[in-house]
């Protein structure tokens, strides 16, 4: 029965983070790449997208244990997806225009797998279209719980629960159609457990 628990939790893990990660596209425009400088989260995507001409993507530095890599961006390769696991900066070139550079610097998602204790709390966050966000969670311990809503520089923008969890299915509703649109995470803590979600407000 743990185990189908942990399963499921896994399965929902991965499905909300490949649903919450972003595509970040970086235009090829002549001999530049644009935006040439952003930030991304661990897990989303960078998407190179050709316009014309003849040109490479080709990183010439990137974090310990991240990927390198190397794809020609023409008519033929009109765009390459790099998938961003580690955090740290990041830079490229195209090799055949000198001075045709970008960099990125990747963050540690506040969800990132490694960050979550996964012994314990299933958590189920969405957003409906109506401006509700929905805070649905499995297995609480009875433990005292706080369940806050943080931006996405970590600041924390509103309390959605305090106090004890007595239900193991509990919901909690909020209604966020003031606030501002963009990422937000919601997080979970009980005692020493800590879970966090990204989520999109839209
Ligand atoms: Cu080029």
């Amino acid at each position: 029965m743990k185990k189908n628990l942990l399963a499921l939790f896994v399965c929902v893990l991965a499905v909300s983070l490949q649903m919450s990660a972003t595509i970040h596209i970086v235009n090829q425009q002549g001999n530049t790449f644009s935006p040439a400088d952003f930030t991304v989260l661990v897990g989303d995507t960078v998407r190179f997208e050709w316009n014309n001409g003849s040109h490479n993507t080709v990183s010439t530095d990137v974090p310990a244990g991240a990927a390198t890599w190397n794809s020609p961006l023409n008519s033929g390769n009109q765009s390459y997806d790099y998938e961003v696991t580690v955090a740290g900066s990041y830079a490229y070139v195209c090799t055949f225009h000198a001075g045709q550079d970008g960099v990125f610097t990747a963050e540690a998602a506040p969800n990132s797998v490694q960050n979550v204790n996964r012994a314990a709390i299933e958590m189920n966050v969405r957003t409906t279209a109506n401006g509700n966000l929905t805070v649905h969670v499995l297995n609480a311990s009875g433990d005292k719980a706080t369940v806050t809503m943080l931006d996405i520089t970590g600041r924390e923008v509103a309390t959605l629960h305090q106090g004890v969890i007595a239900s193991d299915d509990f919901t909690i509703r909020q209604d966020v159609s003031a606030f501002q649109r963009g990422i937000y995470f919601v997080r979970f803590q009980e005692g020493s457990r800590v879970s966090t979600r990204k989520v999109l407000v839209q």
